[in-house]
């Protein structure tokens, strides 16, 4: 699959409905793909980080120049990077907006079993400098005054566009009149309306971006051209992540790593400090402008895990919620982990990040509560992966009671991070996990 998805020096999410090159998909694709061909997992990255703007942004679309424009909403004619921008490529056309920074996380694991070191070696070499200012961008653009974590301007930029998690700051929103430019959704055509989002969730989306669009995507302007500034539990979460890594691989292609490690650890720092509840013992998402916190229990709000250094009562507090009805179907065949409360208002177990199973979010979750020793809940997350995948295909996302496969057939990281999840098994896992297959209905 990962093959069928390769068309020269990236891959697509999707040939139907996502026809080009994703930020946060090609580090997930990349990862999987590094098991079994390392020189296009080197490639994948290496196509996106060409794309980066010169202020670090990494773009959370790479046009492809032979995809008709009504092939995919918003295209390259939306989002005028290359016109809009000083900071724009002129050789490529991108989106101007950004995804979760998985990136170096995926690099550096990559590099870990590559099986040509010196290679691997090499182009982690030619990675680094683009990674380092890919972060500053973050830390430095991302953090408006007065902000100790890094902000999304848009939904697309958490990767889970949809969620509840983000439906209050969108619910407040005054659109002015004239505020969505007219559009025609192209995601209708290759999927059920009943699986993505709503049109009203659209027009939203679609006046957010346009205002940045028309700010001239000027991040020295955000607190005035962007009214959606929200930092989230998982791309704040992640971003710890790809800091720790980030200090590693300095520390392998002969840089200094204490720069990255403080960073990192500023960032642990804020999350506890701005999205930790001790009462309720659980992370939301803030609107930062407003200091509003969402109430709504997403999938978001376990992303902390990723931070290497997560106290344990953190760590236990998140594990109860993950461990409570609310994020387990009450039947003994069902699958974890819903992308949101299970008893939440609104609650869907088709529509896109409102309920569905994801295998990117499980795999995320997966590696979180490894790292912090949690191994039980952790093989429970990837058996349910790999049961969903196995009876019912590489789908974009799945019912969490009878997993039946919604959005896009055929979807990247559903295959990639299946292989990344094998190749990580142990002995007594893998065994475990063949026993568990084999019953299968
Ligand atoms: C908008 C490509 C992307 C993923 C996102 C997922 C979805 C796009 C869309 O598809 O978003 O970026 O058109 O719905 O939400 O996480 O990167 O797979």
């Amino acid at each position: 699959m990962l093959d069928a998805a390769w068309i020269g020096a990236s891959s697509l999410p999707s040939r139907t409905l996502y026809p080009h090159q994703w930020s946060w998909d090609s580090a997930f694709m990349a990862l999987g793909r590094s098991w079994y061909d390392q020189s296009r997992a080197q490639q994948e990255l290496e196509t996106l980080f060409r794309a980066q703007w010169s202020n670090g942004m990494v773009p959370h679309i790479v046009f492809n120049p032979s995809v008709a424009e009504d092939a995919y909403f918003p295209g390259p004619a939306f989002w005028q990077s290359s016109t809009r921008s000083p900071n724009a490529p002129r050789d490529v056309e991108t989106s101007g907006i950004t995804q979760p920074t998985i990136h170096a996380h995926a690099a550096l694991e990559m590099h870990r079993h590559a099986l040509d070191p010196v290679a691997s070696g090499a182009f982690l070499g030619w990675l680094y400098p683009r990674l380092v200012a890919q972060h500053r961008y973050m830390l430095d653009a991302r953090r408006p005054a007065g902000t100790r974590l890094a902000v999304m301007v848009h939904p697309w930029e958490s990767g889970l566009d949809n969620s509840p998690a983000w439906d209050r700051a969108l619910d407040d929103l005054v659109i002015p009149a004239g505020g969505v430019p007219p559009y025609v959704r192209r995601d209708l055509a290759h999927g059920d309306p009943k699986d993505r989002p709503t049109n009203e969730a659209y027009d939203r989306f679609v006046y957010l971006a346009a205002r940045y669009r028309d700010s001239g995507y000027d991040d020295a302007r955000l607190v005035d051209v962007a009214p959606f500034l929200i930092a989230g539990p998982m791309f704040d979460g992640i971003l710890v992540l790809s800091l720790t890594a980030l200090a590693e691989i300095a520390s392998i292609v002969g840089a200094d790593p204490t720069p990255h490690r403080e960073d990192a650890h500023e960032i642990h720092a804020a999350i506890i400090d701005e999205l930790w509840d001790g009462p309720t013992g659980r992370m939301s998402a803030l609107e930062v402008t407003r200091g509003e916190r969402s109430v709504e229990d997403t999938i978001v709000s376990f992303a902390p895990l990723l931070d290497p250094h997560l106290s344990t009562d953190v760590v236990d507090a998140i594990v109860r919620d993950l461990r409570s009805a609310s994020f387990h179907p009450d039947r003994p065949d069902g699958y974890v982990v819903p992308s949101f409360d299970l008893k939440g208002v609104g609650f869907d177990e088709r529509r896109y990040w409102r309920g569905p199973v994801w295998i990117n979010t499980n795999w995320l979750l997966w590696w979180g509560l490894r790292q912090h020793g949690q191994m039980e809940l952790a093989e429970e997350i990837a058996a349910s992966s790999l049961r969903l995948v196995a009876r019912t295909g590489f789908h974009e996302y799945f019912d969490p009671f009878d997993g039946r496969g919604f959005g896009t057939d055929s979807f990247g990281w559903s295959a990639a991070l299946t292989i990344d999840l094998i190749e990580r098994l142990d002995p007594g896992e893998r065994r475990r996990m063949n026993e568990r297959l084999a019953v299968l209905p």
